[in-house]
């Protein structure tokens, strides 16, 4: 299995947090997903993708983790009971979805003076906020916790820590703040962290 990525990709990121977990060696080939010759792999030009030991592609972080995890210990990060794992993956769900505001901001931002609309910007910075706060509500039951649903609010935090988007996320999240900093030295943490600069 290889996994097309690029380092900075939270949804990469927590593809590549699974498969430590799980205690798999993945092949991991950093990939510019604007480069034309990336369009040939994933028609949709998003990372991650993973390339299957039979050829075949599978995109979307959700299905590659469960796929990754599924070769190796996979109960380290999806829950054998089955409210468990449905409670993992709704916030892996949650943790996407702000991610999903979080990009949609920091794009918006980027843009050139005229093309920016302030309104959208608000719109997806208020989603971020209020995703995070539904974190912070249930960060006080993450000590100890490895499953895809921790792993995905690690991956958002990294990337909003990345890229500054929004006001600090640990303004009135003390829970939050807490287990983030529990968990900052753990091998899988440090070993996906996104390149400086
Ligand atoms: N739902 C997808 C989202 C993937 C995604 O949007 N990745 C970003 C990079 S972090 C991307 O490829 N953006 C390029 C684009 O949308 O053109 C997943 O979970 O894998």
């Amino acid at each position: 299995m290889k996994l097309y990525t690029s380092l900075t990709s939270p949804y990469g990121r927590k593809c590549r947090m699974a498969a430590i977990l799980a205690g798999l060696d993945l092949d991991v080939a950093e990939v510019d997903y604007k480069a034309p010759d990336y369009l040939a792999i994933n028609p949709l030009g998003k990372v991650p993708a993973l390339q299957r030991d039979d050829g075949s592609l599978m995109i979307d972080s959700s299905v590659i983790a469960q796929i990754v995890a599924a070769a190796g210990d996979e109960a380290k990060v999806y829950p054998a009971d089955r409210e468990a794992r449905w409670q993992a993956q709704g916030l892996e769900a949650l943790a996407d979805g702000v991610i999903d505001a979080a990009i949609l901001a920091w794009l918006e931002i980027k843009r050139p003076d005229g093309e920016r609309s302030s309104a959208w910007e608000q719109k997806q910075l208020g989603k971020m906020q209020a995703g995070l706060d539904a974190i912070e509500r249930q960060a006080a039951g993450f000590t100890g916790r490895t499953d895809i649903g921790v792993l995905a609010v690690l991956a958002c935090v990294g990337w909003i820590d990345l890229r500054g988007v929004g006001e600090d996320w640990r303004t009135n999240r003390p829970n939050l703040t807490a287990w983030v900093d529990s968990v900052s030295n753990e091998p899988f943490v440090t070993r996906t962290a996104p390149p400086a600069g």
